[in-house]
């Protein structure tokens, strides 16, 4: 018989520290898809915050329309809020980042900020303040932008160049308009390359990193990537996360599990390609050293339909468990000598002061040098042995 963990001893129970986070939109999801009903019944928004507390989590992020439905009273509205934030306080939850839906409502059939219609592209951005407004209020620093309608399927409908002047000036609009508020809030936008469009304009987080470089305040903009979504468009989602990281703007990110070529599956984190997840997460923690990741940790995924609601947070523990075994396998190969050798040996650390930095000098010198190339080009690199270690490391074999 194998005697079971004891949950008190189990270092793998996520806690408060850990800066776990989910949306109510995932651990809410009743399970309704294309081609089926709701499995689930709906579960209050400060219900979701007892159970979410309860798995150990740390925050809870939403939609504007999560907590408050679509055209909603002014009454009704502070009621709902009221009690969320009540909620809140009593389970110790916070709220560290808001969004705004932009997809749901038929009036953005054609997108939101990139639309034909100016009344459309109005209504968006009155809709994001109020949104961003209702975020400020329950304290989240960071805003969220998905453009999941932003997109076409008859591409005759416009020039793309447009679009991309229509989504630069939403966003020089909201910049202002959080200055303005003074709120003290950053925005992170998200790439999807497909889904609900048939494509979707800044398909990927590098597309969004470049957006961002011809802001009017580039210093208010970064990045989500999601790795459900640079998957989707068959990238590496640790290689977009690791540019964005470099450049100062991963502000917030959305983990899942994904199959490659698939519909976007948000799937539990690290129950698809776990060698990805694991070097998702080695990049974040920094284990292999460089700065880390210190913002929140978000799962944006959603249990599988044969879950009830036990279900659901089944599926919740089971993301941040992934994510902290992953992360003590991390440290474990990086601390392993056999691997430290074998990276040292390939000089992956080695700096050649003629390289750093360009002078005419050095360059002439560059010019003049011989290398020995054929000797260069014999030499193994041992990448199967490390890359096995690798596999060792998270197979728990090794560490
Ligand atoms: C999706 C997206 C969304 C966004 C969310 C936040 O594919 O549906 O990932 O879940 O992350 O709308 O803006
Ligand atoms: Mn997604
Ligand atoms: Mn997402």
């Amino acid at each position: 018989m194998t005697p079971s963990i004891s949950p008190a001893f189990d270092r793998f129970e996520p806690t408060r520290e850990d800066r776990f986070t989910f949306g109510l939109w995932t651990v809410g999801n009743p399970g309704r898809d294309p081609f089926g009903e709701a499995v689930r019944p709906a579960q209050s928004a400060p219900h979701i915050v007892e159970r979410l507390a309860a798995c150990g989590a740390y925050g809870v992020n939403l939609h504007d329309n999560d907590l408050v439905p679509f055209g909603a009273s002014a009454r009704e509205r502070d009621r709902i809020v009221g009690e969320f934030k009540a909620a809140l306080e009593k389970h110790h939850l916070v709220v560290p980042m808001a969004t705004v839906n932009l997809f749901s409502h038929p009036i953005f059939k054609d997108g939101a900020f990139t639309a034909n219609d100016p009344q459309v592209r109005a209504f968006a951005l009155q809709k994001t303040m109020q949104a961003i407004d209702l975020g400020a209020e329950l304290g989240a620093e960071i805003f969220v932008l998905w453009g999941g309608r932003e997109g076409v399927e008859a591409d005759a409908c416009r020039d793309p160049r447009v679009a991309v002047k229509r989504m630069r000036s939403a966003l020089d609009f909201l910049c202002e308009y959080v200055r303005d508020q003074r709120y003290r809030m950053r925005f992170a936008l998200e790439a999807k390359p497909n889904e609900p469009r048939g494509d979707i304009y800044f398909a990927t987080t590098g597309h969004m990193l470049h957006l961002i470089s011809t802001l009017a305040h580039p210093e208010l903009v970064g990045v989500n990537p999601e790795v459900a979504h640079e998957t989707m468009a068959g990238l590496s989602m640790a290689h977009g996360v690791a540019q964005a990281m470099e450049a100062g703007k991963l502000y917030h990110i959305d983990l899942n599990g994904q199959k490659i070529g698939r519909y976007d599956q948000d799937l539990r984190f690290g129950s698809e390609d776990l060698k990805g997840a694991f070097l998702l997460v080695r990049l974040l923690e920094g284990t292999a050293g460089g700065a880390s990741y210190t913002g929140p940790l978000h799962f944006d995924a959603h249990a599988y339909r044969t879950e009830d609601e036990d279900g659901v947070y089944d599926f919740a523990k089971g993301c941040m468990r992934t994510y902290k075994i992953l992360k003590a396998r991390a440290e474990g190969f990086d601390r392993d000598p056999e691997v430290r050798a074998l990276i040292a040996e390939r000089g992956d650390a080695v700096l050649d002061p003629l390289l750093e930095r360009y002078s005419s000098q050095g360059a002439r010198t560059l010019k003049e040098r011989r290398f020995e190339v054929d000797a260069i080009a014999r030499v193994g690199l041992r990448y199967e042995r490390l890359d096995q270690l690798l596999i060792e490391h998270l197979m728990g074999l090794r560490g």
